[in-house]
């Protein structure tokens, strides 16, 4: 009989004594190997703690919602596009919001003119909602809703398109994101401050609770938290954790525990880190047993971690596309075989622009050749057993308890938020994570390894942004000068009165939807009294340039940025600038964070700002350059205007460079209105520094020459 001393000498022999440990940037140590001394038992499927799955039979039983999220242009277009999906063969809905909406401006207004149905469909009032779903019934197609920040319009406009198709409140199914504290880490479409936004997510809870009982009143997301760069762990635990101070809010606000957490849904990242995603799902749904235990939950429903799943967008790549489909592939099967409930697969041109009829159909079919090709489905947690995955489901569950007790200690999420920890733990693991592909210690095909010399271009989809712009301003006219004015404004009264008294919004909003009123004075009418939340990113320092410490490139660099500086009598300065309500900040923070490690004076300007006052900030710091950080399609409008500014203003001569998800198609027009570099995903940042040095009037050596 081997035992594991055998087979520990045997591997030594081969590998001459190498230490085969892999230390993840979880900080967990994987071994080669695992055997049956590392693995506990994890229950059946169904059965507390629901580690194997939520239900009995999982999909051999009802395989998991093909659920493809999806937006563009105006209602019309993106409810076109949602029947031909669904015709083949897409099973439930997931509405992709213009960042105008999620933000609660309408159409017509000013701050918004770059935005207006790029990233999602633009909706203003009941009728684009109603428009949105014309001749999809909403009793049978269960529909999620991605809204946090004008959550509560947005939901209002849906249950009242419902009623005037003839469904009742107690009839939809579906799923409103209102997950609003991981806005206020990573993802930034908040409006109001903390406080009140709470307010609202409780407020969302009780009204679904009494009057939506197939509806899930929220979807606590760990999934822009991974996008962001955490960790597996970092992504578990304030994930579980926010899902605990939700629930803890709203049995603060009066509410039984067991009546409304059967309701709570969550949504989690899946990366490329295969083993570990799929017991990422198990660990979660132990994790929340737990915790729903121990918050005194009876009902077993109320325990059930119930999830959708995306596989990861980060993890795609501009260069080498058709790559994507394959990292998409490796994902969706992590996901399905975590067990998820409900999963998003993304298009291969996820890095460039939003998906294409043809891209979108080629990453709908990776979840149906998965469910309907694969055998996948027949088998009840196919890897449960796997002595490799129950170890790292238990190291996980064990590390992110940990996360949770140091959040309890801050006093729950809400306070550890507003502390900034969690922010900064990720943001500082999307440093180190950028530092290890620039080194090519993580490999990424085609991007730092095999990387192609030429790329075909794909085909993108191009939104004509002033064209739905024009069509919503002519409808919230025709909305406005149709209704009965007296009444949708005494709806709007209530409402700014309910906001002071503690009155349920979301029944208040309700009533104002019914009149009429638009996304835009329903969010104005709570901000009377709330106020709109404003914030400055502030990068974390030192993480990127330690791990570059012996680095050659990175020497010329800093003598580059020491070289301009004596030049220039002071550091070298650049501004960060986010324009439009493009608030996806990953990429600006962490060249923010590098370029400060490199020598240079960086500003981080505040995110939402219009063109104007990123020409303001430019001067009043008297910067070198300015790097506009695009991700929501707003470049070819919010680029150019900065540009003409600084012009206007006389300083033509602060070099501006563009990055971000920009379609190489739009690199010439970028290029005639005068930004002198453009950096897709998959750049280098420290190359991206020697590009500005260059700009700045530096020699910088060529990349691979000089001492
Ligand atoms: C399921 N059912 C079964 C079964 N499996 N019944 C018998 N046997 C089985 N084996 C039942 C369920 O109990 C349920 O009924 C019904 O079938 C539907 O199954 P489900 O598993 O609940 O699936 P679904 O309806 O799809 O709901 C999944 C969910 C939900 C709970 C995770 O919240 C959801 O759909 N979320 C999607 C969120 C989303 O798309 N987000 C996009 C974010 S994009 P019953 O009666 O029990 O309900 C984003 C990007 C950005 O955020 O912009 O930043
Ligand atoms: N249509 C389709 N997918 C979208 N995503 C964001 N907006 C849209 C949209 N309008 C996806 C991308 C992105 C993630 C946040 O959601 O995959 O990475």
């Amino acid at each position: 009989m081997t035992n594991i001393d055998d087979w520990k000498k045997a591997a030594d022999k081969e590998v001459k004594g190498k230490d085969l440990t892999w230390h993840t940037p979880e900080g967990i140590s994987v071994k080669p190997l695992y055997t049956s001394a590392d693995a506990g038992d994890p229950g059946l499927p169904g059965f507390a703690p629901f580690t194997r799955g939520v239900r009995a039979s999982m999909y051999a039983g009802r395989p998991w919602t093909i659920r493809q999220y999806a937006g563009f242009s105006t209602a019309e277009e993106s409810n076109a596009f949602y029947r031909r999906n669904l015709a083949a063969g897409q099973k439930g809905l997931s509405v992709a919001f213009d960042l105008a909406t999620h933000r609660g401006y309408d159409s017509d207004h000013p701050r918004v003119v770059g935005d207006v149905g790029k990233a999602g469909v633009a909706i203003d009032s009941v009728e684009d909602m109603k428009i949105l779903f014309d001749g999809i019934p909403l009793d049978q197609m269960s529909v999620s809703m991605t809204m946090n920040g004008a959550v509560i319009p947005i939901l209002a406009f849906f249950i009242v398109a419902g009623e005037e198709q003839g469904v009742s409140q107690a009839q939809l199914d579906g799923t409103i994101q209102n997950d609003i504290l991981k806005e206020f880490m990573v993802r930034n479409t908040y409006i109001y401050p903390p406080e009140p936004s709470m307010r609202i997510v409780s407020d969302i809870i009780a009204y679904t609770s009494a009057n939506m009982p197939k509806f899930n009143s929220i979807s606590i997301s760990g999934y822009h938290m991974h996008e962001a760069g955490a960790t597996a762990v970092q992504e578990l635990a304030f994930t579980i954790a926010d899902g605990k101070e939700y629930v803890q809010r709203a049995m603060a606000s009066g509410l039984d525990i067991d009546a409304f957490a059967g309701r709570l849904s969550f949504f989690f990242g899946i990366g490329m880190n295969f083993f570990m995603e799929v017991s990422k799902l198990r660990a979660a749904r132990t994790l929340w047993h737990r915790v729903m235990d121990e918050l005194g939950a009876k009902d077993e429903r109320s325990k059930m971690l119930r999830t959708h799943c995306q596989t990861s967008g980060v993890s795609l790549q501009e260069q080498d596309p058709y790559n994507n489909v394959i990292r998409t592939t490796v994902e969706a099967m992590a996901a399905t075989l975590g067990g998820t409930q409900s999963l998003h697969t993304n298009a291969l041109d996820e890095a460039i622009a939003l998906p294409t009829e043809f891209s979108a159909r080629i990453a709908r079919n990776t979840q149906i050749i998965l469910a309907e090709e694969t055998g996948i489905t027949k088998v009840v947690d196919p890897l449960g057993g796997s002595y490799y995955v129950e170890a790292l489901t238990a190291e996980l569950v064990e590390q992110a308890w940990k996360i949770i007790g140091e959040v309890d200690e801050l006093g729950g999420m809400t306070k550890a938020v507003a502390s900034g920890m969690p922010k900064r733990l990720i943001e500082e693991a999307a440093a180190a994570r950028q530092a290890r592909v620039d080194k090519g210690e993580d490999v990424i095909v085609g991007v730092n390894k095999y990387r192609l010399e030429t790329e075909d271009q794909l085909d993108t989809l191009e939104v004509d942004n002033d064209f739905v712009r024009q069509g919503q301003i002519a409808r919230l006219a025709a909305t406005r000068a149709s209704r009965d004015e007296a009444a949708c404004q005494a709806a709007l009264s209530a409402l700014t009165e309910g906001a002071k008294s503690g009155a349920n919004l979301l029944a208040l909003a309700v009533d104002a939807a019914r009149a009429r009123a638009t996304l835009g004075e329903i969010s104005d009418a709570m901000e009377a009294v709330f106020g709109r939340y404003a914030t400055t990113p502030v990068p974390v320092q030192g993480i990127y340039g330690s791990a570059h410490e012996f680095d050659k490139r990175w020497a010329q660099v800093l003598d580059g940025v020491a070289s301009v500086g004596r030049r220039l009598g002071r550091k070298p300065k650049l501004l960060v600038a986010k324009m439009g309500q493009d608030g996806h900040d990953r990429g600006a923070n962490v060249i923010a964070s590098a370029f400060s490690d490199m020598g240079f004076d960086v500003i981080s300007g505040p995110l939402f700002q219009t063109p104007e006052e990123t020409v303001v900030l430019a001067l009043q710091h008297d910067v070198d350059a300015v790097g506009a950080s695009s991700l929501a399609a707003g470049h070819k409008t919010l680029i150019p205007e900065l540009i003409k500014g600084l012009r206007e203003a006389g300083r033509g001569d602060i070099k501006v460079i563009a990055g971000g998800v920009i379609p190489p198609q739009d690199y010439d027009f970028l290029r005639e209105a005068g930004v002198q570099g453009i950096y897709g995903p998959g750049s280098n940042v420290v190359e991206c520094a020697a590009d500005v040095l260059t700009l700045l009037g530096h020699n910088m050596p060529p990349l691979g020459e000089g001492t």
